[in-house]
Order: C-alpha cells, then sequence, then structure tokens
C-alpha cells in the first residue's frame, strides 16, 4: 500500500490533564516514524496537547471530535476551524455516530463543519456507518452513500478526507466486525468516492476502521487492502496498550 497508515485515538470524553501527560509521554517516546498517529482529546485539553507535543518533539498530531458549522460570530458555545488550527489541530472527526445520535447533528451541520475545516486547512475525518437494523436490512451500501452524499454534495471543491467507517453496532459493544467484512466495505466507499474525487484521489484517501479495535485485531484490519488505518476509542485510553496497537499496525 503507497497510503500512510493513520491511527487515531479517540478519547470522547474521557481524560485529565495528568492523563494526557503521561499518556502523551509514554507514546511519544516510541518512534514510529512509518505511521501517523493522532490523539483526538476534549477541546479543553488542546493547549496542553500543543505545549506537550512542542516539548516532547512528539511525533503524535493533535485532532479535534468537533468542529462549529460556523466560520465566527453570536454562537455560544461554538468552536471555529480557525480556532483549532490555532492549536495546531491537523484532524477533526465529523459525524461521529455519538454526536448523531446524542446531539442530533444534522446533515447541513456536517457540510458546513466539512467546508469550515477545509478552510482552516484541516483534514476532516468523515465518520459514517449504518446501524445493526439497516445491516440485518441488508440496507448498508445505500445508507454509506447518503452519509456520503448529503455531506459531499454541493461543495465547492473536493479538499482532503480521511473516512472512518465505524458500524454502529461495532462501537463500544466489543463486537468488532470482522476485518473480511470490514475490507468489502471499504472497497465499496472507495468506489463510492468516484462521485467526487478523481480515480487518482480516490487511491490516496484513507479509509479507516473503527469499532471496538484493539491491540489484538488492529493488525488485521491493516493487512486489508483497502484498510488504511484505525479510530480506536476504549482501547486508545490506556498509553501501554495504544501502543502495542501501534505497533502491531
Ligand atoms: C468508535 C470507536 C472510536 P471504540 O466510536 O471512535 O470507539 O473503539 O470504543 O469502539
Amino acid at each position: 500500500k503507497t497510503r500512510t497508515p493513520l491511527v487515531m485515538a479517540n478519547w470522547k470524553q474521557h481524560g485529565s490533564e495528568a492523563a494526557l501527560t503521561d499518556w502523551l509521554t509514554s507514546v511519544s517516546a516510541i518512534d514510529l516514524p512509518e505511521i501517523c498517529r493522532v490523539l483526538c482529546v476534549p477541546l479543553p485539553y488542546l493547549a496542553k496537547l500543543r505545549q506537550q507535543r512542542a516539548e516532547l518533539q512528539s511525533q503524535v498530531q493533535a485532532g479535534a471530535q468537533l468542529v462549529s458549522a460556523f466560520r465566527g460570530g453570536a454562537y455560544t458555545g461554538e468552536v471555529s476551524a480557525a480556532m483549532l488550527s490555532e492549536f495546531q489541530v491537523a484532524y477533526s472527526l465529523i459525524g461521529h455516530s455519538e454526536r448523531r445520535q446524542w446531539f442530533d447533528e444534522t446533515a447541513s451541520a456536517r457540510r458546513g463543519q466539512l467546508s469550515a475545516l477545509w478552510q482552516a486547512g484541516i483534514t476532516p475525518v468523515l465518520c459514517v456507518g449504518e446501524t445493526a437494523l439497516e445491516h440485518q436490512q441488508g440496507q448498508t451500501c445505500e445508507v454509506l452513500m447518503r452519509q456520503l452524499a448529503e455531506v459531499l454534495d454541493g461543495q465547492a471543491t473536493a479538499g482532503p478526507l480521511v473516512l472512518a467507517y465505524e458500524p454502529v453496532f461495532a462501537i463500544g459493544s466489543g463486537k468488532p466486525l470482522s476485518a473480511q467484512s470490514a475490507q468489502q466495505m471499504h472497497q465499496q466507499l472507495r468506489l463510492m468516492l468516484k462521485r467526487w474525487y478523481s480515480a487518482a484521489d480516490c487511491q490516496r484517501i484513507r479509509i479507516l476502521y473503527g469499532g471496538s479495535v484493539n491491540n489484538q485485531n488492529a493488525g488485521e484490519y491493516l493487512r486489508q487492502d483497502d484498510i488504511d488505518g484505525v479510530l480506536v476509542g476504549s482501547g486508545s485510553l490506556q498509553a501501554g496498550a495504544f501502543n502495542a496497537l501501534c505497533h502491531a499496525v
């Protein structure tokens, strides 16, 4: 594969400043230039992350878990893409299933988030995935196409993108999709991207698998042709487990 493997830790609403310091010190001590590692922290930890990355000369890049669809203005509680980029955020998640489930984020919000990130030079990591019911009813491809189209249609230009395929029933359940089944979906997703991207760009775009990834199963995913990395929640919280996962990739 020519695509550089991308391993993203998604801390969700976990962590503390002290945990961040310990985690980053431990993870940064391991030299792994052949993979790209990203840590998505809760927003209040971005300043600490920037400071520690500099002090440790860390290879770990900064990620955000959410971003405002608005550029700026009277939007209480929102954080803009430009603000994220002040903290050297390189990637931001969009459309994680937990945002869809608990925060009623709309397609129009996701579309705005995507263009805001592109404008700020941050790479969006668009999360897509079907529910258990949709899966059982054989609607997976239809759902994934809709989730891509509602965000990518109508954008003025197609910018840099990472996709994360996370079947909802595999998230935090300890029941990951098999690597072979995930590979089939990733292949489909790469084909779907042709609606917006050139054939060469489709080959460059990294598609991550997410949902109960740990240091035992990560290697198997990365061995698949169209799986270019993993998005890891609970398996990323302990630095030791995360390091083992990165070694397995
Ligand atoms: C899916 C994943 C990370 P976990 O949400 O985004 O979480 O690895 O805990 O299933």
